[in-house]
């Protein structure tokens, strides 16, 4: 009974520090194999979840390419003459992802931008990552198993006090 006990309490606080635990940091190539260059895919961002703490890396020839931050508007209309935000151009640029919202970047060399090297991307809050299984039931689950394991306690007790 006593062992069926711990082994409950175990359970629950080994969930528990599972789910607490933070997602370690990611660090996405842009493009993957194609990396940052004209071969840049439109659709690289979909599927994939950006949290604060992950990282971009910026992979190209650097001397054909480089990598600009600009606004929203300026995204929109591939205009890399207004007020970037932030220019790389080493051709192995790791672009931290350390605020929550929306971040454009472009390439501005020639008209590479027009041809598709931007890119979008929307960054999470971490702590609002999901785990593998929905949040629900792995918060039923986790109140569950420590409910279940507080019965046992109680039981326990009730039985030591007839003792
Ligand atoms: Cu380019």
């Amino acid at each position: 009974m006593a062992s069926r006990q711990v082994l409950l309490l175990a359970a629950a606080a080994i969930a528990a520090a599972f789910l607490l635990a933070p997602a370690s940091a990611e660090v996405f190539t842009v493009g993957d194999a194609a990396s940052w260059t004209l071969k840049y895919p439109a659709t690289w961002t979909e599927g994939k979840t950006f949290v604060v703490g992950d990282s971009l890396m910026f992979m190209y020839p650097s001397d054909k390419h480089n990598v600009m931050e600009v606004t929203g508007a300026d995204f929109k209309a591939c205009n890399m003459t207004g007020n970037a935000l932030g220019t790389w151009n080493s051709g192995s640029d790791a672009v931290p992802l350390d605020k929550v919202g929306r971040r454009w970047f472009i390439c501005g060399v020639g008209n590479h931008c027009t041809q598709g090297m931007k890119l979008l991307v929307v960054t999470a809050n971490s702590a609002a990552q999901a785990p593998a299984a929905p949040p629900s039931s792995s918060a039923s689950f986790v109140d569950g198993v420590v409910s279940q394991a507080m019965a046992a306690a109680s039981a326990v007790a009730a039985a030591m006090l007839m003792l």
